[in-house]
């Protein structure tokens, strides 16, 4: 069977993470540029005012803005047929609250999808990828003020009319159920207002995030429907961080908290989003943790309207769940929580790497939506050397990227409609979790690193020939 004949291959970046530029041509400042830079072991910080001598690595990135030729031309030398990427809000709108938008920052999208054109790359963008402006944080404590969503569809309306016929498929929310979880409120809600530290001391406040959720599922649900509406040809997705879940044991105690946990992890948002409610199982759950989500007249119907089109997620590792004080006292878990598993290794950053998780992931999504699927993040986040002779030696990730593409083809052959595959950072950009460089992903090195140094110029990784090999043979060479 294998897969379709015009399976979307490609790879995914996000414009914060990569094309720096952070203050050229009128652009405002979002919540990364506050965001300084960190490392696995000493979380990065926010700082509402810039620091003389922090450095701050969306700043500069690996400056997109002044090599989209380049890279786009890297991008097609591979054989992309899609180029995940996202627009920067506060390039259009510096503040977000302007009328009008910043015709310096259209013009460089412009130039972008025409290039893509160029080689017949199909761009798929994310309106909103931790791009919020600073000033909303600032004005309405981001996502928690209910103001936000005329902002964001007065920002959407504003692209769908300048790139209509360039651009077909969008995503409205980067990892939109990131914000079910503390560090969500940074890059995610901006719900941050004040707010100085490091991103793990952000506080807990679920009362606060969830309503914010809540204007973004509004907010998500209005642009779709108004993408249906006028711009036919369009195809909306949502985009959730899938992190999947297992019982640590056979307990039925332990099965009950995994059932939990996936619903309000990973199953929450989107269905929201996919079947345009709230799901029954979160009035309990809301109950427990004393949300009360303030609705307004009409928003219940605009839910209704707003359901996507296809399903797409981003997919690094799993993760258990216990109710065993001992194994939650014993055994540490990774980002999203819970505690690891004795059958998976973890990566030099602790994210459980797990090829045959993504193919029971692409069958449970298959399953309860019914609705094509694509994986637009994956990858293995990993320390490269570079040789003497300027070469990239990364059989580690080639090892990581074949298993997890061998895994969507059993899902394939399951009979899960697979649209696509993005790998993140097919070429380095900086971390979202830490803010590092060193933590790369990509087919592509750049010469940048994490004291801010770097010519960044562009090599081939061993990764980049296999993968355009792979492409090549629409997933058969592997
Ligand atoms: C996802 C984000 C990306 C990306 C990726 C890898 O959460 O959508 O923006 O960065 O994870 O994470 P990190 O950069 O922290 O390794």
């Amino acid at each position: 069977m294998g897969l379709k004949e015009n399976f979307l291959w490609g790879g995914a970046t996000a414009a914060n993470q990569y094309e720096g530029a952070w203050d050229v041509d009128g652009k405002g400042a979002s919540v990364s540029d506050h965001c300084t830079n960190g490392s696995h072991t000493t979380p990065k910080r926010v700082t509402p005012e810039f620091e003389e001598g922090t450095l701050y690595p969306s700043r500069e990135a690996t400056d997109f803005y002044h090599h989209y030729k380049e890279d786009i031309a890297l991008a097609a030398e591979m054989g992309f047929k899609v180029f995940r990427m996202s627009v920067n809000w506060t390039r259009i709108f510096p503040t977000g609250m302007e009328e009008e938008p910043n015709e310096d920052g259209l013009k460089f999208y412009d130039a972008v999808f025409s290039e893509l054109k160029k080689y017949g790359i199909e761009p798929l963008v994310t309106i909103s990828h931790y791009e919020l402006p600073y000033a909303l944080v600032e004005k309405c404590n981001g996502w928690y003020g209910r103001e936000c969503i005329g902002y964001f569809v007065h920002y959407a309306e504003t692209l769908y009319e300048r790139y209509r016929d360039q651009v077909k498929y969008w995503l409205t929310f980067n990892e939109i159920n990131s914000g079910t979880m503390p560090m969500g409120a940074v890059l995610s809600l901006g719900t941050i207002k004040d707010f100085r530290g490091p991103v793990n001391e952000v506080p807990d406040e679920p009362q606060i995030r969830f309503q914010a959720l809540h204007h973004q599922f509004v907010a998500s649900a209005k642009v779709i429907a108004l993408a249906h509406e006028k711009y036919p040809e369009f195809k909306m997705g949502n985009m959730s961080l899938f992190a999947t879940k297992y019982p640590y044991s056979c307990n039925p105690d332990d099965v009950l908290e995994c059932q939990k946990q996936m619903r309000i992890m990973n199953w929450f948002c989107s269905d929201v989003q996919a079947r345009g409610y709230y799901p029954s199982y979160m009035e309990k759950i809301f109950r427990e943790k004393g949300i009360v989500i303030k609705k307004e007249d009409g928003d219940d119907e605009i839910l209704k309207e707003g359901t996507i089109d296809f399903y797409t997620f981003s997919y690094y590792m799993s993760v258990c769940e216990s109710t065993d004080p001992e194994v939650l006292g014993k055994v540490g878990g990774n980002l999203v929580g819970g505690v690891s598993n004795p059958y998976l290794k973890a990566s030099d950053w602790g994210w459980q790497i797990d090829p045959k998780g993504l193919r029971y992931t692409l069958n449970e999504i298959w399953d309860r939506y019914q609705l094509p699927v694509m994986v637009v993040e994956n990858g293995l986040g990993a320390k490269d050397e570079l040789t003497e002779d300027g070469k990239i030696h990364d059989d580690y990730r080639i090892d990581y990227l074949k298993k997890h593409i061998e895994q969507m083809k059993e899902a394939v052959e399951d009979g899960v409609d697979l649209m696509g595959y993005t790998p993140w950072g097919w070429i380095d950009v900086v971390s979202a979790s830490t803010g590092e460089m060193a933590k790369r992903y990509g087919f592509v090195y750049v010469d940048k690193y994490d004291d801010g140094t770097g010519d960044l110029k562009r090599r081939r990784k061993d990764s980049f020939f296999w993968y355009q090999r792979v492409i090549e043979s629409n997933g058969e060479k592997l």
